[in-house]
């Protein structure tokens, strides 16, 4: 799949803006249309937008409708409908003829819809999602409903991760038009970088039947025809005295993609852009493009007042800019993908991106076949997606999975398999809890590890808390020999609240604790990169420990700077590396 554009051979229109909402009150027929309860937004999450308790935590059926037509002079056209993500669990139907369904709410998923689409009259657009996470879903959830109920996580709605479990078309629909006779379907990049020059390899697949496949780069004007093979093409030039896209820098190189007829005339165009990079992992360094860099940033949620995590432009931009205000150079899509404009962004303004897959909090007490399938779909789903974007330098495969149980061990070598037969460009890595416990290290090339001390273990304690960070980092390092990325340190601070001397929920505490574990973690040449919890506040289920949401934001969830943030920004204005 190739992210929808507007072409001179492809047609581009969204479905986003008002639709009709209902929940699914009873077994009656939704497909053909029904009687709204409520208006909905596209993209939004609909959990936060109406002042009933009901909708907010509302995890079964609901229906979203609209109708929508289509232009007759496209009648010769294949048509295709987009989602870019649905929320948990979608079934599509169009005029009371049912699409296909998709599972896992963050990647996306499409439908040729040419055999079923009206051009003489109103086409009706239905979607029944849901939101039930369970022990096979990624990621799990409702676990106390299992027939052995193992820990309860003890808050509402159930779920083992804090964040909110928001719900909804989160994401834009879209429909685009291609010709019938031949089309790309995907496209994959690889960059090889030799001394100043680079080569550049395209391989992806074509749908129905092209005779020729011409690649053309913008930038050089190098015109190459490709090899087609059955449905699949491959080509490849060369870029001399290449331009490679780093931090600084962001450059970026269009290869535009032609498919030809027999007579040479034009039925396909769509232009992928790239960038030419290297990422390598060395005993104790992160290489970007040969060199050192150290990553200081964030684990970050898509997470806004109202839209709960439908994507918005507007506060995607500030993210961007608050991370550039503060100097950060890199985040971690903690802990699901974020939307495909946001990623595109970052290659736009050079940040650095750790992808990670929805499998936050994998509880191996209630593991199944079906768990790892799915794993591995959203796993493939997400490197599918992202894989032609520079900004992401490494997959991160789950966010604190129950690693120190045998049954992990074969779980994510499978996994850790997967992501290295589908892209062997970068590296890969896992995010632990358990410190030198872990079992499953020894598949991944950094080790990424989220740490609390002087919050849930030593709280207000910050001198002991450094002491127990640089214990812990080390036994860590003896066990597995490999770079340490700490993907998660932080405390919970309420804006405002202040204490002399600092204590826990105060900005003062914040400050102190987290500038305090970063002298540690610079202390030690093997700490590769230094990610907060979290860049902002944000929204969670509802738990003692929780007032008003996780509150380990630098910024506050209206992307206000506490204290902190001016320690953080006159650090990171000096990079830990000169070279
Ligand atoms: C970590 C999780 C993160 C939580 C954080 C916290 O990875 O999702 O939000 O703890 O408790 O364990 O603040």
């Amino acid at each position: 799949m190739i992210y929808p554009k507007q072409t001179t051979t492809r047609s581009l229109f969204d479905l986003n803006g008002i639709w009709d909402f209902s929940r699914e009150l009873d077994a009656g027929d939704y497909t053909q249309g029904f009687k709204a309860e409520k208006q909905v937004a596209v993209p939004s999450s609909y959990n936060d937008l109406y002042t009933e308790e009901v909708f907010r935590t509302w995890d079964k059926g609901v229906w979203y409708t609209r109708s929508f037509t289509m232009p007759r002079l496209l009648r010769e056209e294949r048509i295709v409908l987009r989602f870019a993500s649905a929320s948990y669990r979608a079934a599509v139907y169009l005029n009371g003829v049912r699409l296909g369904d998709h599972e896992t709410g963050y990647t996306p998923f499409e439908f040729d819809i040419t055999d079923c689409v009206s051009f003489d009259q109103e086409n009706r657009l239905c979607v029944r999602l849901d939101n039930l996470l369970s022990a096979e879903t990624i990621p799990m959830g409702n676990l106390q409903n299992q027939p052995e109920p193992g820990q309860f996580a003890g808050q509402y709605p159930d779920t083992p991760f804090d964040f909110f479990p928001y719900g909804g078309i989160q994401r834009p629909v879209s429909i685009y038009t291609t010709s019938k006779v031949a089309w790309l379907e995907s496209v994959v990049v690889e960059t090889l970088v030799n001394g100043a020059d680079a080569e550049v390899k395209l391989a992806g697949t074509l749908g129905g039947t092209a005779a020729k496949v011409v690649i053309e780069c913008e930038e050089t004007g190098t015109r190459t025809e490709a090899e087609i093979a059955g449905d699949r093409f491959s080509g490849a030039f060369a870029v001399s005295d290449a331009r490679l896209w780093d931090v600084k820098q962001p450059e970026l190189y269009h290869a535009r993609i032609q498919i030809l007829d027999a007579s040479g005339a034009l039925l396909d165009e769509y232009t992928q852009r790239f960038g030419i990079r290297t990422v390598e992992v060395t005993k104790n360094r992160v290489l970007l493009n040969g060199k050192p860099v150290y990553l200081q940033g964030f684990g970050r949620h898509e997470d806004f007042p109202v839209i709960g995590k439908g994507l918005n432009h507007s506060v995607n931009i500030r993210d961007h800019e608050i991370l550039h205000w503060i100097h950060a150079n890199s985040y971690r899509t903690t802990h699901y993908p974020y939307s495909e404009e946001l990623i595109q962004l970052a290659d736009e303004q050079g940040l650095l991106i750790i992808g990670e897959t929805p499998a936050v909090s994998i509880n191996f007490d209630y593991v199944n076949q079906n768990t790892l399938k799915n794993h591995k779909q959203v796993l493939a789903e997400l490197i599918e997606r992202d894989r032609n974007n520079p900004s992401v330098i490494m997959w991160s495969v789950a966010n604190e999975a129950t690693t120190d149980r045998e049954v992990a061990v074969s779980y994510f070598k499978e996994l850790s398999e997967l992501a290295r037969s589908m892209d062997a460009t970068r590296p890969i890595t896992m995010v632990t809890c358990k410190a030198e416990k872990d079992l499953v290290m020894d598949f991944f090339d950094v080790v990424s590890v989220n740490l609390y001390p002087g919050w849930y273990h030593l709280p207000g304690q910050v001198a002991e808390a450094k002491e127990d960070l640089r214990d812990t980092l080390e036994k860590m390092h003896n066990a597995f020999q490999k770079p340490i990325l700490i993907t998660e340190f932080g405390a919970d601070t309420i804006a405002g609240l202040h204490s002399l001397p600092a204590e826990q929920w105060s900005e003062e505490y914040q400050t102190e604790l987290v500038m305090g574990l970063i002298e540690v973690m610079r202390d030690l040449d093997y700490v590769v990169g230094e990610h907060l919890w979290n860049f902002a506040d944000f929204r969670t289920a509802q738990n003692f420990a929780r007032v008003g949401g996780n509150k380990k934001g630098v910024f506050t969830r209206e992307r206000q700077p506490k204290m902190l943030a001016h320690f953080l920004k006159k650090m990171w204005a000096t990079p830990r590396y000169t070279s």
